[in-house]
C-alpha cells in the first residue's frame, strides 16, 4: 500500500454493484488508464461498470480499452443517460472539469465520490473524496484501492495502471517520481504490465504528421526575458493541414521545458472554438500553477494550463507577460522544490476557487478567462 485509501471511499466502492466512472475532459494516460483498471477490477467481482467520457483519449492509448468499455457521449445524449448507484470521478475532484458530463453529475441521484491527486477545490460537492496531492498519479491510488478491497489485478488492469503512472511521471523522470511510484510500477510489471510494449505504444508510435508538427514547433521556439521564458505556437491551420487532433499534442510542451535557461515554457495552441490553450511548465522554481490560476486554469506547481479567449497569440502573450515578470521577480522558495507532474487538462469552466488560497486572493487579470 502506497497511500491509505479514504475509509468512506473504500466502503462505498466495496459494496457498489452499479457504477459509472467519469474523468476530466481530454483524458490523458492517467485518467484513462485509471478508469480502465478500476472498471476491470470492479467487473471482476461482478459489478456493472459503465465508463463515459466527453472526449476520446489520445490515439496511442486507445489499445488499453481492448474490451471496449469506454463510451464517448455526445452532449445531446447526456440527458438520456441512465442513473447509477455509485458515480466515481477520477483524476479530478472538480465537477466543472467534466465538461458536458458535469450536468450528468449534477442531475444524478447516485452517491458521488472523487479519487484524485490534484490540488482539490475547497468545496467539491462529492459525498466523499480521496485526494492525495503527493501521489504521482491517480493510477497509484487506484492500485491502492484495488489492494485495499482485495480485488483482482488482471494483466490488462496492470498495463492500464502502469500507463497511468508512467504518463504522469514523464516515464519516471519528473520529480513526482518517488520510491512509491517505482515500486508500484514494479508490482504492475509482476502482474503483467510490459514496460517495453507500453513505451512503444506511448512514445514510439507517433504518426509522421505528429513528428513533423513537433519539428515545426521546435523550429519556431522563441525566447523572452533573457531566455527565462520560452514559448512556441501551434495554429489551427497547422493542425488541420496535418490532420492532427488536439489530444495528439500531449508531450510537445515537455520538449520546450528541456531548454536549459527556461524557467517557464509555454505551448500556445489555437483551438477550433476560437479559444487559446496555454500549457505551462516550470522546470525549476517557478510555480506555474499560480500563473495558470490567474487565468482561471490550474494544475500542479510545475505543470499547469489554462484556456483563454483572445483575438490572437499576441494578446495571449500580452496578458501573460506581466504574470511572468511577477513570477520571475519572486525569490525561489527555500527547501525542497515543488513537485512536478502533468497539468490538469484544460477546462474553460475551471473555478478559480480550485487554486491555492494565495492565488485566489489576488485580483483578476485584465483579460477575463473564458469560463
Ligand atoms: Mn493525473
Amino acid at each position: 500500500m502506497y497511500f491509505t485509501p479514504d475509509a468512506r471511499v473504500c466502503a462505498l466502492v466495496a459494496k457498489a454493484r452499479d457504477v459509472v466512472l467519469l474523468t476530466h475532459i481530454y483524458p490523458d494516460g492517467d485518467a484513462f488508464g485509471s478508469q480502465i483498471a478500476l472498471a476491470d477490477a470492479l467487473e471482476s467481482r461482478g459489478a456493472r461498470v459503465r465508463v463515459w467520457n466527453c472526449h476520446p483519449p489520445p490515439e496511442r492509448i486507445k489499445f488499453l480499452d481492448a474490451a471496449g468499455r469506454v463510451r464517448i457521449v455526445r452532449p445531446e445524449e447526456i440527458p438520456a443517460l441512465p442513473d447509477c448507484e455509485l458515480l466515481i470521478v477520477l483524476d479530478t475532484s472538480e465537477p466543472a472539469r467534466l465538461g458536458n458530463l458535469a450536468a450528468y453529475l449534477a442531475g444524478s441521484a447516485a452517491v458521488k465520490i472523487a479519487i484524485d491527486h490534484h490540488i482539490p477545490p475547497p468545496r467539491h460537492g462529492f459525498d466523499a473524496a480521496w485526494t492525495e496531492e503527493q501521489a504521482g498519479a491517480t493510477g497509484i491510488l487506484i492500485l491502492d484501492l484495488i489492494d485495499a478491497l482485495g480485488l483482482t489485478l488482471s494483466p490488462a488492469a496492470a498495463a492500464a495502471l502502469f500507463t497511468a503512472i508512467a504518463s504522469d511521471t514523464g516515464w519516471f523522470a519528473f520529480n513526482n517520481t518517488t520510491a512509491r511510484e517505482l515500486s508500484a510500477a514494479a508490482r504492475l510489471v509482476e502482474h503483467g504490465a510490459c514496460p517495453a510494449d507500453l513505451y512503444r505504444h506511448l512514445k514510439g508510435a507517433a504518426s509522421l504528421q505528429r513528428t513533423t508538427l513537433l519539428g515545426e514547433v521546435l523550429a519556431s521556439v522563441r525566447e523572452e526575458f533573457d531566455g527565462r521564458f520560452v514559448w512556441s505556437l501551434i495554429t489551427r491551420r497547422q493542425m488541420t493541414d496535418k490532420g492532427i487532433a488536439y489530444e495528439e499534442l500531449d508531450g510537445f510542451i515537455d520538449e520546450l521545458k528541456n531548454i536549459r535557461a527556461a524557467l517557464v515554457a509555454a505551448l500556445i495552441v489555437e483551438l477550433s472554438d476560437g479559444n487559446w490553450k496555454v500549457s505551462l511548465r516550470g522546470p525549476l522554481h517557478v510555480d506555474v500553477n499560480l500563473i495558470a490560476c490567474r487565468f482561471g486554469g490550474g494544475g500542479h506547481a510545475k505543470a499547469a494550463g489554462y484556456r483563454v479567449a483572445a483575438p490572437g497569440v499576441e494578446a495571449v502573450l500580452a496578458d501573460l507577460r506581466p504574470e511572468l515578470r511577477r513570477a520571475f521577480g519572486r525569490p525561489p522558495p527555500a527547501g525542497k522544490p515543488p513537485r512536478q507532474g502533468k497539468e490538469a487538462e484544460p477546462c474553460s469552466t475551471r473555478s478559480r476557487k480550485a487554486c491555492s488560497p494565495r492565488s485566489a486572493r489576488r485580483s483578476s487579470p485584465k483579460r477575463s478567462s473564458k469560463r
